[in-house]
């Protein structure tokens, strides 16, 4: 289904990332708008950051950084893996992070999203979506991701989370109960991704989330990277696995054809600033 273009007269969008501060967007055009089951998608046409993905007025990929943030998602997970065949992602229905996934030689990569909306309103924004998903590894399915953790009979080696922030509608993919299950259907030596939210504004939240990650994998480890368009500064993701510590792999796996990350990134984002530290102890 087609959904067409509108030209608006709106001259911004803007997402409020505190309640006092936050980013604008001036509005070339209004390429998509619908109130699906779920949320409010909103994509508009901005002369710097090219199309602008909004879900109930969060930011949540750009063409112009989207890099950032899906390399970083994914291409730790996925290179320190020792054989990454199989892999799931839930959310992410922009495509972002299957297409990093997909620069692996992997068996198969599930997309698990919960909105089949999203999935429409991407596939004629940001065309790497169907591309990536015209890929014969590439399984689509539209479901809660929790359910579908909950039935699945598969087991993974990498799972990565591309979720929303870890406060409101999304808080149940950053909670105990959630990792409980994916720990369940990792298989041994697997590696589980999660972005987690904002260094500096959701700083509480990082810290009730290390408490009970600790408490569950071997290894478990925040990192963090830049992502211009996301509240406040710096971007914070969770790397999760009983085996795979990645400050130790000898030799990262590293696919062509990458912006972002590289031998001295995956090293570097591990670092972690004081007030940071202190919050995650
Ligand atoms: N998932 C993380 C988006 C978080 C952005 N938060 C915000 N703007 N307040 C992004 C999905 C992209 N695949």
């Amino acid at each position: 289904m087609k959904v067409k273009a509108v030209s608006s007269n709106r001259k911004e969008a803007r997402e409020y990332q505190t309640p006092s501060s936050g980013l604008f967007f001036k509005v070339k055009n209004v390429l998509y708008e619908k109130k699906s089951k779920y949320q409010k998608i909103e994509i508009i046409q901005n002369d710097f950051y090219g199309r602008v993905l909004f879900l109930d007025g969060l930011v949540q990929t750009t063409e112009k950084d989207e890099f950032f943030y899906h390399e970083m998602l994914v291409q730790p997970a996925l290179c320190s893996c020792r054989q990454p065949e199989r892999v799931l992602i839930i959310g992410g229905g922009d495509g972002g992070a299957l297409r990093e996934v997909l620069k692996h030689s992997v068996e198969k990569a599930w997309l698990v999203e919960i909105d089949q909306e999203v999935i429409r309103a991407c596939e004629q924004y940001f065309p790497w979506l169907e591309a990536s998903l015209s890929d014969p590894r590439a399984e689509l399915a539209i479901a809660d991701g929790f359910d579908f953790i909950q039935k699945t009979k598969e087991r993974f080696d990498v799972i990565l989370v591309d979720s929303s922030d870890p406060v409101g509608p999304s808080a149940i993919l950053h909670a105990r109960d959630f990792y409980f299950k994916l720990k369940k259907v990792l298989r041994p030596g697997g590696i589980i991704a999660a972005q987690s939210g904002s260094q500096l504004l959701h700083l509480k939240e990082h810290g009730q989330k290390a408490k009970f990650l600790k408490k569950m994998f071997s290894i478990s480890r925040f990192y963090s990277a830049p992502v211009p368009t996301y509240p406040v500064g710096t971007w914070c993701y969770n790397f999760l696995s009983d085996q795979i510590d990645p400050l130790k792999v000898k030799k990262l796996r590293i696919p062509a054809g990458l912006k972002y990350y590289n031998e001295e990134i995956h090293r570097a984002s591990f670092a972690q600033p004081v007030f940071f530290k202190q919050a995650i102890r």
